[in-house]
């Protein structure tokens, strides 16, 4: 048979720093010739996910369909790098039971910069927008984010480089 496919999820707050982490990663294991599919929070958002919005059930179903299409690459041997905000649990045991379904190694990654580290960068102007009540369900301001008891890894991108950040995802891959 194939090598056994992984699908690496991460999870995090707007602006916590996992979209950049995740594009690094999958960079570097297609640079090492791995190559790793990009589930990419834009793209997903455009392509798979079009005309969804933000209350609870539309994450869920945005998360889930990341999670099924992450488990399909991966069941045969692929590299899954996916990285939306995911902030329920029960979405994201729900893409675990997938991956590992399709005989898949599911590695969580929680990119845990604190919100108020998220909302000081404020590279979108997004937080801003939300505080001012212009953008409803907004993550960490008038939505929940639903802290992961249970992630193999979890990083602070205020306290962590990305370089770092890579680093120690290939590492917990490596060791797995
Ligand atoms: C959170 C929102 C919202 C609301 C638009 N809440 O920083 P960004 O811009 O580029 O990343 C955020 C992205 C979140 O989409 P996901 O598909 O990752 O979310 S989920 O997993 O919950 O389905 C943000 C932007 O979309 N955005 N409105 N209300 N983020």
């Amino acid at each position: 048979g194939h090598r056994q496919g992984t699908v690496v999820f991460f999870t995090g707050l707007s602006g916590s720093g996992k979209s950049t982490v995740a594009r690094a990663l999958a960079a570097e294991l297609d640079d090492d010739g791995l190559g790793a599919t990009l589930l990419d929070g834009d793209a997903v958002r455009h392509h798979l996910s079009k005309g969804l919005g933000f209350d609870r059930e539309s994450r869920e179903t945005n998360v889930e369909r990341i999670g099924y299409v992450a488990s399909l690459v991966a069941k045969h041997g692929g590299i899954a790098v996916a990285a939306p905000i995911a902030p329920f649990e029960s979405s994201r045991a729900k893409v675990r039971q997938l991956a590992e379904s399709a005989g898949a190694r599911f590695l969580l990654v929680h990119v845990s910069t604190p919100l108020e580290v998220c909302e000081a960068r404020d590279r979108k102007g997004l937080y801003a927008k939300a505080r001012a009540g212009e953008i409803p369900d907004f993550t960490g301001i008038s939505s929940p984010y639903e802290t992961p008891a249970n992630a193999e890894l979890v990083i602070d991108t205020s306290q962590v480089s990305v370089k770092d950040a890579v680093a120690l995802v290939r590492k917990t891959l490596d060791a797995a």
